[in-house]
């Protein structure tokens, strides 16, 4: 049990800011890390935008909740963001259903939205505009897939892509437009970084929904695309772990090639933001860097029909740690990196196409993975 201080705060706070820094650890390893690398004017808002997206994402997840409750939950939880409804109101309505199997900091952070929407309302107003913005495409997005979502499948490559926008290409989008905000001298990119930051959000979450695969199943979930795999004969309602399959692990390979060419787009990114920016570069580059390492181990064991988990082992972790300590700065050493992480991959060739919302589906030829 995580015990925080719950005395009311007092108006324009500092207790806000307070709260935000103790309960991100608690909620997130990665994003402790990542997100105080960030120069302060944007740590503040970056912390606030993950937090609510948090909340909003431990509503869909709950399963004590049914999809009519969620949806309202939802609804009212925008509503309380944008001044619209009583936020302790909200928080004390969701937060008592939150069953076991949600984390107790999530419950906290759910019962604490006042005091997260403390920091919100302290925002410039166009930092909170782009969080809302995302916030209402994330849980309308959300809601509508995860009926979608069983186990036989979203029913195209089409519809794994719009779900991948809805819940990170969009938060691709919002942190964008704080970045821009944020340094004015990338207004001339603003569009180019907003069309590479949709591919860089739905890359990485691809690239989780491929790793957790089975145990989104062991939750009725799927994330998978029926049509590319009914190319290669497979009904995804069937899947069976712990059996060879050349049509999953061929299937498989077509998407991860999919997902690297994401995050090439991501590298793209990167390789715009000024290095004087180093920490705001270091914030990208450990999610490209670990989700390479997610699928280069991904691509290892394409028998994957094994069923595991895949972990990235902790070295492997140290290893992208020191490499976006020493590639914050450099663009050659940039694109080095991802040279190495990325080696042995059949590099796809990038088009306009990938940033569209239908990802076309790419042949990756078949070979040996050393
Ligand atoms: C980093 C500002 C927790 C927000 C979304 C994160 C919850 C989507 C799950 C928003 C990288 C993994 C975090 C792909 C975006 N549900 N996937 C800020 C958040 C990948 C981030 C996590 C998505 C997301």
């Amino acid at each position: 049990m995580i015990e925080f201080n719950t005395a009311p705060a007092p108006a324009g706070s500092d207790q806000a800011d307070a709260y935000q820094d103790a309960i991100l650890p608690k909620v997130s390893r990665t994003f402790a890390l990542t997100i105080p690398q960030l120069p302060p004017e944007l740590r503040r808002a970056v912390a606030n935008a993950y937090l609510l997206c948090r909340i909003a994402d431990t509503i869909e997840d709950e399963p004590a909740l049914s999809a009519e409750q969620k949806r309202s939950f939802e609804n009212a939880f925008v509503d309380a963001v944008t001044g619209d409804t009583d936020a302790q109101e909200v928080a004390d309505d969701v937060a008592p259903l939150l069953s076991n199997e949600t984390l107790e900091a999530e419950r906290d952070l759910m019962r604490r939205l006042p005091l997260v929407l403390e920091v919100t309302r302290s925002l410039e107003p166009a930092q909170q505009a782009s969080i809302v913005k995302c916030l209402k495409i994330m849980s309308h997005g959300m809601h509508e897939f995860q009926r979608k979502a069983g186990l036989h499948g979203l029913p195209t490559l089409h519809d794994l892509d719009r779900y991948c926008y809805c819940v990170a290409g969009v938060v691709g989008e919002m942190l964008t437009e704080l970045f821009v905000d944020f340094e004015p001298a990338l207004a001339p990119h603003r569009n180019t970084m907003l069309r590479l930051a949709v591919s860089f959000g739905q890359g990485l979450q691809m690239t989780n929904i491929l790793k957790d695969q089975w145990e989104d199943r062991t939750r009725g979930a799927c994330w998978l695309p029926q049509d590319m795999f009914a190319r290669h004969g497979i009904k995804l309602s069937e899947l069976k772990s712990g059996k060879q399959n050349a049509g999953y692990a061929a299937t498989m390979s077509e998407l991860v090639g999919i997902a690297h060419a994401h995050l090439r787009q991501a590298l793209d990114y990167t390789l715009l933001l000024p290095s004087r920016h180093a920490g705001v570069r270091r914030f990208c580059l450990w999610a490209i860097g670990m989700a390479l390492l997610t699928l280069q181990n991904l691509r290892n064991n394409l028998d994957f029909s094994a069923g595991t988990q895949i972990k990235i082992s902790r070295k492997a972790v140290a290893r992208t740690i020191l490499f976006t300590k020493l590639f914050g700065k450099s663009n050659g050493a940039l694109r080095w990196l991802f040279a190495v992480t990325a080696r042995g991959l059949p590099l796809t060739p990038l088009t306009a196409e990938w940033s569209e919302p239908s990802t076309p589906a790419r042949t990756w030829p078949k070979r040996s993975i050393p």
